[in-house]
Order: C-alpha cells, then structure tokens, then sequence
C-alpha cells in the first residue's frame, strides 16, 4: 500500500498537481463516493438515463461507445451535460492498443472524437512505450483545445482469469507511468503498484497515482467468461481508490438502490483505510 493511499481524497487534491486527478478528488470528497459506474448498456437511451440517475452517487461514468447501437453526437452531448449536471467525470474504456500514429487519430478525431468528450481514456503498453508517448503528445499539443482536462489510465492489470497482463508487463506499465505523469493519471489494476520492483525508474517521494479497480461486485464471485469478482472493501484494501462495478449496479433490479449500496460500502472502506 502507498502512502499516498493512506491520505484522505482532500489532502491528496490539495497537493497532486496534476489538475485532472485534483479534480477527481475533488468530485468524490464533494460527493462523498469513490464509485466508477461501469455503464455498459448499448442504446444512447439507456445510457443517458442510467447517467442521470446514477449521476449523484458516482464520481466517474466509464463508458465502451462502441457498443452503442445508435451512437451520434447526441449521446456525447448528453453525456457532457449530464457530467455538467451531477458532476461526474467521463472515462472512455477504450483500451488504445496500436502503435502511437494510430492511436493518435484513434484518440483524437475520428468517429468517436474520444478526445472531444472523454475526461479520462486507457490504454495497454503491449505495444510498448509509445502507445503512451504518443497519446500524452497529443495531449500536449499546442492546439488540442482539452489541455489540462484530460487524462490517461495504463491497463497495468486484467481482473479475467488467465490474464497476461502481469509481471514484465506490469512493471513496466508503472514505468511509463512515472515517464509521462503529466498525462498519466494512474492505472487500471487491482493494487496498489507504486511499490513495484521497477528497474527502469524509481519512485519519487511525492509519487501519487490514481487506482481505478474493476471487477467490483457485491453479489457475484464471477462470469462465465472468466470475469473475476471483489468486493468494494477487498479492493479498497489492496489499494483501489475508486472502485468499478458494472453489471452489479445497472444489471440490478433497482440500479439506484445498488449504486447507494456500494457507494455506501466504498466511502466506508475509504474512510477506514484512511483511519477517519
Ligand atoms: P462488470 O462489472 O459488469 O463485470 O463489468 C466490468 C467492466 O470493467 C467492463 O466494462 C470491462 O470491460 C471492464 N474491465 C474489466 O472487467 N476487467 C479489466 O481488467 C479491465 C476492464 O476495463
């Protein structure tokens, strides 16, 4: 565990200087949660309804927008004003996995214009250093119009069963990481990793990432796609700063109950690693 995660959201805002990730703990200090609704429904409908009534109990809405069968301009204008509304940030799981020319025009342009409404976007260092040079470059850009509101997560981590995603692969993930921090915010994973035996950086005194933890639900141990399941206090525990759950929020009979419920269970097991 890093120190950093024994900190209170608040503390870790005041000090962070990157804007995006101060602004996130902002949000869920303000809000009082750490939940990340994984909002995995596949019309613009059901995605904007979930939107608005999961809104006051969530920090962040992670969306796949590929999966929308009726994607246009009006589910990424709903969804900007509804984060405007409920104050959550967007985060685009878009896993980017290419070579850095690639991912660029995948990120920023396109028929998703990622970059236009998503705070947050991820992707994977199998491709290597680049993929992640490449995406913070843009972000850097003279005339990318989103500057300090946007922010990158490294899949450091999967939560299936028989991941790859593990050893070399993770250490190397907090390596970038520390490379390009003024773009990367943190990491998709299921711990804490900034104590991970480096061998290409080492960590400063200040280091602070953010962990975004999936595969967070209270009522299921798994899928029968090899999804593996925590609960928010386990993953809380290991490190996660902000938990994910996707089907056992919108999936549940009563979606709202269920985001109450595990913003419930994550604010305490928050408060109780932090020691208040
Ligand atoms: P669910 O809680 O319904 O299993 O959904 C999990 C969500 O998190 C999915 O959107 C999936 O793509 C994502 N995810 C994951 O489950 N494991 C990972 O390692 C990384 C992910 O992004």
């Amino acid at each position: 565990m890093s120190s950093s995660s024994r900190q209170t959201y608040s503390v870790r805002a005041k000090n962070h200087p990157n804007h995006l990730v101060r602004k996130l703990f902002e949000v869920a200090e303000a809000k009082k949660t750490n939940v990340t609704v994984s909002a995995d429904v596949t019309t613009t409908k059901e995605l904007l309804d979930l939107a608005d009534r999961l809104g006051p109990h969530i920090a962040v809405i992670k969306t796949h927008i590929d999966i929308l069968s009726d994607f246009s301009e009006e589910t990424t204008k709903g969804l900007a004003q509804l984060a405007e509304k409920h104050n959550f940030l967007i985060f685009e799981d878009r896993k980017f996995i290419d070579i850095g020319n690639t991912v660029q025009k995948q990120y920023h342009g396109g028929v998703l214009r990622i970059s236009e409404w998503a705070h947050i976007i991820n992707c994977s260092i199998l491709p290597g250093e680049g993929i992640v040079q490449a995406l913070a470059q843009t972000a850097a850009a003279e005339d990318f119009p989103y500057g300090r509101e946007r922010g990158l997560l490294i899949l450091a981590e999967m939560t299936s069963k028989g991941s790859l995603a593990t050893g070399a692969y993770t250490t190397r993930s907090v390596d970038y990481a520390r490379r390009y921090k003024e773009f990367v915010m943190g990491f998709v994973c299921n711990r804490s990793l900034t104590d991970e035996p480096t061998t290409e950086t080492t960590k400063s005194e200040d280091e602070d990432f953010v962990v975004f933890t999936t595969g967070v639900n209270l009522s299921s141990s798994g899928d029968k796609l090899g999804q593996q399941y925590q609960t928010p206090q386990s993953a809380v525990a290991r490190g996660a700063d902000f938990i994910i759950a996707g089907r056992g929020i919108y999936a549940a009979p009563d979606p709202v109950e269920a985001a109450k419920q595990y913003q419930k269970q994550g604010w305490e097991a928050y408060l109780s690693r932090v020691g208040s």
